[in-house]
């Protein structure tokens, strides 16, 4: 049976832009899984309550229930361990585990305050009071205020991803020689960029554009081919 996912989506339901469900499209495609994926809205939470928790991904396989990222990754290397594996081992799991944690924690507070108004524009009209209202609670801002421009944004983000433009100097994927979890956890961020913004976060000459572009070619071009405001 075929997997299902609800999927973070924007007024054109083919936007797709959540960074937590490109990580589960990522690792669906890496391990050969068909998935169907479901567009789902901030005010569909009755949508998804079945899952016990208000937000996206959830993935049903059969009658299997799972939601959050980390826990659904795991999930797919435990019931489909004949497949690739997404995290090799405890070192393997340790490594997507600190991409993770530094996509969250250091890529991701820069990305928020580069495209937050731009996911307020791309989101459909009936989100729109949620999402200012919620938002603008967690940043103690206007979602105006907030914003920043383009040229600041890739000058906070330069030196931020200077870990990972050293390791990529030495390697074409942070997994190594091939992608694992580890670079579907920092590729997801990226994803969610492009997927409501025009902002182009990284200079074409950095090594981590280069390994932006490897990620968008894999699995036929699956990222690549997503509709999204960025390129
Ligand atoms: N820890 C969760 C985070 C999931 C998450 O925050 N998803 C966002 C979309 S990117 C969401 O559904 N938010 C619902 C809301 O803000 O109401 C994971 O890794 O899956």
């Amino acid at each position: 049976m075929t997997i299902r996912m609800y999927d973070l989506a924007g007024a054109d339901p083919s936007f797709r832009f959540s960074p937590y469900c490109w990580r589960i499209r990522m690792a669906l495609a890496h391990k050969g899984l068909e998935v169907e994926t479901i567009p789902w809205r901030f005010s569909d939470k009755s949508v998804i309550a079945f899952s016990g928790q208000g937000a996206v991904p959830v993935v049903c396989d059969g009658d299997k229930v799972l939601h959050d990222s980390w826990a659904i990754a795991e999930y797919l290397d435990a019931h489909y361990a004949d497949r690739p594996v997404l995290m090799d081992g405890p070192q393997g799991r340790a490594l997507a585990n600190f991409a993770r944690h530094f996509s969250q924690t250091v890529f991701s507070p820069i990305a928020l305050k580069a495209v937050l108004l731009d996911i307020y524009n791309v989101i459909d009209e009936g989100d729109r009071p949620y999402f200012r209202q919620s938002r603008e609670a967690r940043v103690g801002k206007t979602l105006e205020a907030f914003t920043i421009s383009e040229d600041e944004a890739r000058a906070q983000m330069r030196p931020a991803l200077a870990p990972l433009r050293a390791l990529l100097q030495d390697q074409p994927f942070v997994n190594g020689e091939a992608p694992a979890f580890a670079d579907y956890c920092l590729f997801g961020g990226f994803m969610w960029v492009r997927g409501v913004s025009a902002k182009k976060i990284l200079a074409e000459d950095d090594p981590v554009y280069a390994w932006r572009e490897r990620m968008l070619d894999l699995f036929g071009g699956l990222a690549r081919k997503a509709p999204g405001v960025g390129a």
